[in-house]
């Protein structure tokens, strides 16, 4: 077994089935800059979107992107300090009140985040948080359950690209906001663990309002030739640390205006 888990340099495929293995299998895995040390960031993206061709051709369904990385907290966390795109896809919804599959993740964590509904279609270059933020049909709250495929969650920026920033699952919270009216850089979110208090930030956290995260989303996209399109969603990554989901507690992120979300440890 560990021979077929070989990833060669170069091999972006196989590295693509590698971690949709591990996924599948729920194995945690060395990460693959050790296998391929000049794996680098385009590379990454390769690997990346290579594994969600994988994904479409077994039947999942692209829904939207992911931004990884968008704040201090995380950036602090998980010793990297640039943002990540990802890829969202059907099987990454659990639906508001049910449990955690656990026995489908490794290590899961939650992390509190706003999500943008998008309106219209959106690409840069040149998209700006005040254009980004005219193409959002509704606003969101949500958590978003990582589960990095390396040991530890220990990786580097490639490693998470690759892995497709550490996606698992994600819940939509029952309220959808117009963007008009709403103060995102002011939107409060408190953590919970079991009704205790763990962690709290403001919409802020998020690359300075995270409207400034869908607009790096669109032109990271635009510059790839793609888009973002009306009725995708766009994860704008998380405003605290994420916290561990054990087994029997729950996670709960209340929000000033978008309502409240939880999920429970399953
Ligand atoms: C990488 C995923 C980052 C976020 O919101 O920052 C992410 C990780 O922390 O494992 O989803
Ligand atoms: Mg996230």
């Amino acid at each position: 077994m560990a021979e077929a888990l070989e990833i060669r340099p170069g091999d972006t495929r196989r590295a693509a089935a590698v971690l949709l293995e591990a996924e599948r299998s729920v194995t945690a895995r060395g990460p693959i800059t050790a296998q391929w040390p000049t794996l680098d960031l385009p590379g990454a993206y390769t690997v990346q979107y290579e594994a969600l061709q994988q994904r479409l051709a077994r039947g999942e369904k692209l829904i939207g992107v992911k931004l990884g990385l968008t704040s201090r907290a995380k950036q602090l966390r998980m010793g990297i300090d640039s943002p990540s795109l990802a890829w969202l896809t059907d099987a990454m919804v659990l639906p508001a009140g049910e449990p955690l599959p656990r026995e489908r993740l490794i290590h899961p964590r939650a992390e509190p985040e706003i999500v943008f509904v998008m309106g219209e279609r959106l690409a840069g270059p040149g998209v700006t948080a005040a254009t980004a933020l005219r193409a959002v049909e509704r606003v969101h709250a949500g958590i978003e359950i990582i589960d990095s495929r390396f040991q530890d969650f220990s990786f580097t920026l490639a490693d998470a690209v690759a892995d497709n920033s550490s996606s698992a699952l994600f819940v939509l919270g029952p309220v959808g906001r117009s963007p008009e009216g709403l103060d995102l850089a002011h939107e409060a979110v408190l953590l919970e663990v079991d009704g205790e208090p763990v962690d709290s930030a403001t919409g802020a956290a998020v690359q300075g309002h995270p409207a400034e995260a869908l607009a790096l989303a669109a032109n990271a996209l635009g510059e790839r030739g793609l888009a973002l399109e009306p009725g995708q969603l766009v994860l704008t990554g998380g405003m605290t640390d994420a916290v561990h989901v054990r087994p029997g507690s729950s996670v709960r992120a209340s929000f000033s205006t978008l309502g409240a979300v939880s999920v429970a440890g399953g």
